[in-house]
């Protein structure tokens, strides 16, 4: 059973891998090259193609830009099945952007560093990788320089992002505060996600609405960070994403100390290691709800939601062990019901909760991958194996779709595997969990 479905993910993988050296997340759904998606991808495509798992990396960094940046699309063909497209986002009104590639204007979390390592822990030939590492690891080390030195405007060790899409948890009900605070114009436009999957499971055009209105904000300042934190309506310190910084960070410092040399990027990275890490449990840790919430430095307030990015510092070690405690309870409260697979991406016990509708309640296997190896790393090694099993679980019987329903008993319904199918970072990271 385990070989099969292991056999079965691999051939997923397979058929998602384009000539370019890149793998796309899901056939017609989305056509391009995604960073926090190759991040996964890689883990996953080392267990057993290791060319193709470099490939997929080497690809990626490629598209940088000159400052450092790491978009959040790599459009390497002109495929027009996917709304918004290059066209719309214009990569090219930023003076150091990519001349290669089109891309998006944006970026993503920032997983990079710690799949490096994770590749080196899955292979064999560690030599072999070592020196594939030693030609990746400074243009990864350059975007969190970026990061550090355009996306934190207030020097406080923890970055913005100014996009929703940059969170990779799209439609989060997190964002439903900042929507309220936003009237953007009414949009015509021809949505292509809809094309390919139900939008009962999608978000909704007026949520797109705000989406491209951010997007032209930043476009009409040519994508400038300092001016799109002076003037984005959307501007958020959001604890997934400087958890990933956090956990590449580690990474890149223990890769770079295997290597020998490189004592001033150490430092640097320490340097802020430390400072993110402080600022990370003193900003958006809030103590009545017992969870890490996301911040909102443009109306200055915390967004007090629960969500499964809440969770995500288990993964980079941000909580001490007493925090880890009060955190790990809350999730078993609020989202570990009997009735539940583990891990709703958004509190059910709120009234925003939604079982079937994308980054609104669904399981997603990125963020159960990321859950178990905090739970798992903090000792918690029952509730690591039950999020575990309920992943592979939900792929078994349903398949590798890109998100599942949280709920065990859904009524009628026999599915509950949503969004695209044949999902790529769903099968990598299957194969990284059963091998
Ligand atoms: C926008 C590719 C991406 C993931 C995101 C997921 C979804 C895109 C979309 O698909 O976002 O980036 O069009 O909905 O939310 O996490 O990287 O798989």
């Amino acid at each position: 059973m385990k070989e099969n479905i292991i056999n079965r993910a691999i051939n997923v993988l397979d058929a998602n891998f384009q000539k370019g050296g890149f793998t796309i997340p899901s056939k017609g759904l989305y056509p391009f090259q995604w960073k926090w998606d190759s991040g996964f991808i890689a883990v996953g495509l080392a267990h057993y193609n290791i060319d193709h798992a470099k490939k997929e990396i080497e690809t990626l960094l490629n598209a940088q830009w000159d400052n450092g940046f790491i978009p959040h699309i790599v459009f390497h063909t002109d495929d027009d099945s996917y709304f918004p497209g290059h066209d719309f986002h214009r990569s090219d009104l930023h003076p150091l952007s990519s001349k290669k590639y089109k891309s998006t204007g944006m970026t993503q979390p920032p997983v990079t560093g710690f799949v490096l390592q994770d590749m080196l822990r899955i292979v064999d030939d560690k030599e072999d990788m070592l020196n594939f590492i030693k030609g990746q690891i400074d243009k990864v080390y350059d975007n969190h320089v970026y990061f550090y030195e355009n996306r934190d405007p207030q020097n406080e060790g923890l970055v913005y992002i100014y996009h929703n899409w940059e969170s990779g948890t799209d439609n989060s009900p997190v964002w439903d505060d900042i929507w309220d605070t936003m009237n953007p114009p009414e949009y015509t436009f021809e949505r292509k996600d809809t094309t390919h999957v139900d939008a009962s499971q999608r978000p909704s055009k007026r949520e797109y609405d705000h989406y491209l209105y951010i997007i032209d904000i930043a476009k009409q300042n040519n994508y400038d960070d300092a001016k799109i934190a002076e003037l984005s309506p959307f501007l958020v310190q959001d604890p997934l994403f400087n958890a990933m910084l956090i956990k590449s960070n580690k990474a890149l410092m223990e890769l770079y100390e295997l290597f020998g040399g490189n004592e001033d990027k150490i430092a640097y990275l320490r340097k802020n290691q430390e400072r993110s890490i402080a600022a990370f449990n003193q900003k958006l840790w809030d103590k009545e709800l017992g969870a890490y919430v996301h911040y909102d430095m443009r109306n200055d307030k915390p967004i007090r939601h629960v969500s499964s990015s809440s969770f995500s510092p288990l993964f980079a070690g941000i909580p001490n062990k007493e925090r880890a405690e009060v955190l790990v309870n809350t999730m078993m409260d609020r989202f570990g019901g009997d009735d539940k697979y583990l891990c709703a991406s958004f509190d059910p016990t709120d009234d925003r909760f939604n079982p079937r509708k994308y980054w609104r309640g669904p399981v997603w296997i990125n963020m159960n991958w990321m859950l178990y190896r905090g739970l798992k790393e903090y000792g918690y090694r029952e509730i690591a194996a039950r999020v575990k099993n309920d992943s592979i679980e939900l792929v078994e019987r349903d398949g590798f779709f890109e998100y599942f329903d949280c709920r065990k008993d859904t009524g009628e319904e026999a599915r509950k595997g949503y969004g695209g199918d044949n999902f790529s970072w769903t099968a990598a990271l299957v194969i990284d969990l059963l091998k």
